[in-house]
């Protein structure tokens, strides 16, 4: 028989009979899409599965098969023969309660994170995986589990937002096929487009129009294209009636304006304080400037927090974005 990356995963899990399957805090479509295909996959095996996520699940992502299934407590004294981890790279970001449990088991730990510590007794990352609901779909192949069409919904969902909706430069090949099986098994992309993408309370656009209405377009001048920037006030908020996850995502309408290089979207946390968040396009690296200021991210998103008066903290981060995105003009 072939070896496959899967085989020693496939050995622990074969062999429990009580498995916890757990994936990261503030979960996303990847930790729940991932989460539920394996837990219904091991289901559908006869395996007595406990499916973990200390944070709730997204409002979006609430139409999941088995998502009223999820668990947000663990008792610490119960026992468990193993523990499958999906899409996460270090131990304690499973949260407090998976942390203080004391049998969880042989843990497994399954990724595509490539700054994963490995902290599984067998660990299977692969860096170059578009999500980590691509490998839950390769371990079902690879131990024989049947990928029913609500396990199949699920790791849809996690390829789907994980690449953003196939855009990104991890939208390989591999997941495109991947995500094709996946829909011949049954999942509906316009139905999970709805549902993700379709769904959003009108409020949302209420507070979008007002951020939308601060859009300031600026060249400047150094080389690095132009950049613009949009607020979001505590005011506006209260106006819409909305919280401050509604304005998740508007900072992509920054950059996707035709010769923007970088979006940057203010938000007001208190009076004299902003959250700063960064898009950048291609090659710009925004995480050198979110690093300046304290924060951190990925070259293109990136985020920090900055106090002074709004126009004092404009022109420190466009100076900043000058600085370090900026080439020389030849
Ligand atoms: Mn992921």
């Amino acid at each position: 028989m072939n070896k496959n990356i899967f085989d020693n995963a496939v050995a622990v899990v074969k062999k429990a009979r009580k498995i916890l399957v757990v994936s990261h805090v503030s979960p996303e479509g990847d930790a729940v899409g991932s989460l539920l295909g394996m837990t219904l996959a091991l289901r559908n095996a006869g395996k007595e599965v406990t499916a973990y996520l200390e944070d709730p699940v997204p409002g979006q992502m609430m139409f999941l098969p088995g998502v009223a299934t999820i668990v947000h407590t663990l008792d610490v004294n119960e026992r468990f023969d193993a523990t499958v981890a999906v899409d996460c790279g270090q131990k304690d970001r499973l949260g407090k309660g998976f942390v203080a449990l004391k049998e969880p088991g042989v843990i497994v730990n399954i990724d595509h994170h490539a700054t994963n510590d490995c902290f599984g007794d067998v660990n299977v990352v692969v860096g170059d995986a578009s999500a980590a609901g691509e490998l839950v779909y390769d371990f079902c192949k690879a131990g024989g589990y049947e990928v029913t069409r609500d396990a199949a919904i699920n790791m849809y969902v996690a390829i789907h937002t994980d690449t953003g909706s196939f855009r990104y430069s991890c939208a390989t090949p591999d997941a495109f096929r991947k995500a094709g099986e996946l829909v011949a098994l049954g999942a509906e992309p316009w139905e999970v487009a709805r549902r993700v993408y379709e769904n959003y309370p009108a409020k949302k656009y209420v507070l979008l129009a007002m951020v939308l209405s601060t859009l300031e377009v600026l060249n400047i001048g150094n080389g690095a294209g132009d950049v613009a920037t949009l607020l979001v006030t505590l005011e506006m908020f209260k106006k819409a009636g909305a919280d401050k996850d509604l304005a998740d995502g508007f900072v992509n309408y920054a950059r996707a304006i035709e010769g923007v290089q970088v979006g940057a979207l203010f938000r007001e946390v208190k009076q004299g304080e902003y959250k700063v968040s960064l898009r950048a396009k291609g090659d710009v690296d925004v995480s050198a400037v979110a690093i300046c200021f304290g924060g951190g991210g990925h070259k293109n998103a990136a985020g920090f927090s900055l106090k002074g008066e709004i126009n004092g903290v404009k022109a420190r981060v466009l100076a900043a974005i000058r600085d370090k995105v900026g080439t020389p003009s030849s």
